[in-house]
């Protein structure tokens, strides 16, 4: 080793998206304990303090080593004084009291438990709290007016709290790109999420759908969703339809940042194998019954309920879509924070607007959104802020 080797700077980008941040990183340590805080802040609306937490745990994932000591955090960016707080308690003492009482709260985890039912958000579960439910049970026993989706969210909450896996998220490609070319043959189907970025594990499965041939994938979801339905492999459904490409004017600027694409929230039945359910998970549901009752779970457990997103984007948005949908959701919202403080520029999953040229800039490639935004290009790989 050389004499007097200095160990190099650290050089950390303020936004998430001008940094790399792989899957695995060597902070959890002290990511997790901030995000269960920023998780307790969404909890009670919060949002900024919710994002700040998010930011600071961000940082710390794209950090190449533990960090040991607070002085080491001196000239990173992003970390706000609470946050300092709580690393600095989990550095000294293996744990911070805070994060450790919002984890045993009452509250907190009938939050938890509520919001985690599909359907629920949390103003829902904050009403449902305050007047005294603090579990799915609950919500039975008290005999709650539930919607469609909360219906099917109550039915299926096991199945749907348990981590899909990777393996389950390649056999539902399969369906999915089955049921695609069967209906629109020509078609380019790509798994998008936490998949695409590396997960091993995700709560669902996300897809995007588009074609080529501009409007060949117009009103494509219901035809999807019908070839599905008839091989009986959907739990529930509920499909919107774009209203972006129905705007009066063409494509009018996108009010905000939730998108206006076809999509389809559903819960696939996704058959398993009676022999292994752990490693061998099959697609072959034809003709199986619609029967959901538990008797049949409990007699072997060969199926299970798992969430998938479908979306469908016309072929010139398609880009714009792909890096809309890849996430993680803080690197989106950095992406779109980017474009609006930095470039004077709009950024949705439809298209990027430059307000000082006051037109569309067109893409062809997620590398194409990136050099339009003045960032240099991050893999998927490495969006896991
Ligand atoms: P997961 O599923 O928990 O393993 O993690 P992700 O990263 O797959 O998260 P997910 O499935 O909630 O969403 C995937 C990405 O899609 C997310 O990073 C942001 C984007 N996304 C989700 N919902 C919407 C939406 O309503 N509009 C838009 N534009 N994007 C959305
Ligand atoms: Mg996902």
């Amino acid at each position: 080793p050389k004499p007097c080797e200095v160990t190099p700077a650290i050089i950390m980008k303020t936004y998430a998206c001008q940094r790399r941040t792989p899957l695995k990183h060597h902070n959890s340590f002290l990511t997790e304990p901030l995000e269960i805080l920023a998780e307790n802040a969404e909890f009670s609306e919060n949002e900024g303090r919710s994002i700040a937490f998010r930011r600071s745990a961000a940082v710390l994932k794209a950090l190449p080593h533990v960090v040991r000591a607070m002085d080491e955090l001196k000239d990173l960016p992003c970390l706000g004084e609470h946050s300092l707080r709580v690393i600095k308690e989990i550095l000294e003492d293996g744990t911070s009291s805070e994060v450790e009482s919002t984890r045993q709260s009452e509250q907190f985890q009938a939050m938890k438990a509520l919001t985690g039912v599909f359907g629920v958000g949390v103003r829902t579960a904050d009403r449902w709290f305050r007047e005294g439910l603090r579990s799915p049970l609950d919500l039975i026993h008290t005999g709650q007016k539930l919607n469609h989706a909360q219906q099917a969210g109550v039915q299926h909450y096991n199945d749907l709290n348990t981590p899909v896996t990777k393996k389950e998220a390649m056999v539902i490609s399969d369906i999915v790109e089955r049921a695609v070319k069967a209906v629109l043959p020509g078609a380019i189907i790509i798994l998008t999420g936490g998949f695409r970025r590396g997960k091993e594990v995700g709560h669902d499965v996300d897809f995007l759908i588009t074609h080529p041939e501009e409007g060949a994938e117009e009103r494509l979801m219901p035809k999807i969703v019908n070839w599905l339905e008839e091989q009986g492999l959907l739990l529930y459904q509920k499909t919107t339809r774009n209203s972006y490409l129905e705007s009066k004017d063409g494509p009018a600027r996108p009010p905000s940042n939730m998108d206006r694409f076809e999509r389809c929230f559903s819960i696939f039945k996704l058959e398993q194998s009676k022999m292994d359910s752990d490693t061998q998970v099959e697609a072959s549901s034809y003709n199986s019954s619609t029967t959901d009752g538990p008797e049949e779970r409990h007699s072997g457990s060969r199926w299970r309920a798992v969430r998938v997103d479908l979306v469908v984007s016309p072929y010139s948005q398609f880009a714009f879509a792909t890096l809309g949908w890849t996430g993680s959701k803080l690197f989106e919202r950095e992406l779109r924070r980017w474009a609006g403080q930095e470039k004077g520029m709009s950024l949705s999953s439809h298209a990027l607007y430059d307000s000082k040229q006051q037109r569309y800039l067109q893409a062809n490639s997620e590398e194409e959104i990136f050099a339009h935004l003045g960032l240099e290009y991050i893999p998927p790989s490495e969006r896991n802020a």
